[in-house]
């Protein structure tokens, strides 16, 4: 909002005493809204950069980014293509989260929340730029998502490089263990393995009841494992980045859930699950099972509910606990920020963790948010 302009007068002798007298307090208010007044207010708020985790670097890249004069869309690809540089928690980038085939595969969204232009890649094999091939989908197709292997071949078209191999050491390693773990847990439901690794079949086809074993001392593991996957060690970057202006872009990289049949999409690409943002409400970012978080939309959930007129943090609560009551199982979070940068977060199942940098900082801060 622009302070109102002072009426242009002419001064002159003992009148112009007078009337610098009738001036002086509309001139003292006028200063003070300039140091006060909402277009100060917007530049001590913004920049604003909000990441899910500790990503401590990849907020630094965006806070950069954003200084420097790029645009918050671009902003959120130099702070989400850090992390996946640095793998992230071995779960962002290429390297982790092996699927059943020991393959690693990337999830991608970026949004641009003054146009709700939207680019994103799922399942995505051979290209390791996972936010720089959504950007791509954004910018220079009519389509929000590409998926597989034909994700892959555009990315490449465009200039990312490629074919690479998405596997390391170490995702290569936890897979053998798996498999040696007769490859529990897993992702599949309500099918029994002819071994212990598959080919799985229905227990319908197979004519046997929920209690029958086909592999010695099987059941007994599936049941002791697989009902929970754990997700502690698997976290997406998800990131919202306001300019100056309040121009909002979010963007979300994961290479996903670990062991996932392959071919899994997860809320990663979705947008409104993974992240959403509108630069007239404000933005969301969200991370955990997103098997499960991506059936209820929560940052599209969370916009909305801000939308209406929502506190962020009792938007960001409410997102979560409407999983929550439906699946009591469940584990993840999100962050919310208004459009004055007000920002709050919202968990359940695990402690969560957002980061944070502002002008008001000297550097990136953590907020702990707990269930
Ligand atoms: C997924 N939501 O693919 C991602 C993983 C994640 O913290 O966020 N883990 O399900």
């Amino acid at each position: 909002m622009k302070s109102p302009s002072l009426p242009r007068t002419h001064l002159s002798g003992n009148a112009t005493a007078v009337k610098m007298a009738a001036v002086l307090p509309l001139l003292i208010i006028v200063l003070l809204s300039k140091v006060t007044g909402h277009e100060i207010e917007n530049s001590s708020k913004f920049p604003l950069v909000v990441s899910t985790w500790p990503f401590l670097e990849a907020v630094r890249a965006g806070w950069r980014a954003i200084n420097g004069g790029l645009s918050s869309t671009d902003a959120v690809v130099e702070g989400c293509s850090a992390c996946e540089l640095l793998r992230c928690d071995g779960t962002v980038g290429p390297g982790g989260s092996p699927d059943e085939n020991s393959e690693s595969t990337i999830d991608a969204l970026i949004m641009n929340g003054a146009t709700m232009e939207v680019g994103a890649v799922a399942s995505m094999r051979y290209v390791k730029d996972g936010i720089k091939a959504a950007r791509l989908v954004m910018l220079y197709t009519e389509h929000t998502m590409l998926a597989g292997d034909q994700a892959s071949a555009f990315a490449i078209s465009m200039g990312l490089p490629g074919p690479s191999n998405l596997s390391s050491t170490e995702s290569m390693e936890k897979w053998a263990k798996w498999r040696e773990n007769q490859c529990q847990p897993n992702f599949r439901k309500n099918v029994l393995p002819m071994n212990s690794c598959g080919p799985y079949h229905l227990k319908t086809d197979l004519n046997v009841g929920d209690n029958t074993c086909l592999v010695d001392d099987f059941c007994e593991n599936i049941r002791m494992k697989s009902s929970h996957v754990d997700f502690h060690n698997h976290d997406t970057i998800s990131m919202a980045i306001f300019d100056k202006s309040g121009h909002i872009a979010v963007g979300t990289s994961t290479n996903g859930a670990s062991f996932k049949i392959p071919g899994r999409v997860g809320d990663g690409p979705i947008a409104g699950s993974s992240a959403y943002a509108d630069d007239e409400v404000g933005a969301c970012g969200a991370t955990g099972d997103g098997d499960i978080m991506m059936r209820f939309l929560p940052c599209y959930q969370v916009v909305e509910s801000m939308r209406l007129g929502m506190e962020p943090r009792r938007a960001a609560k409410d997102a979560i606990s409407r999983i929550a009551k439906k699946y009591p199982n469940f584990v993840g979070a999100v962050f919310a920020v208004d459009k004055n940068g007000t920002h709050a977060g919202a968990c359940y199942g695990w402690t969560f963790q957002y980061s944070v940098r502002s002008p008001s900082m000297d550097d990136v801060e953590v907020f702990t948010i707990y269930p």
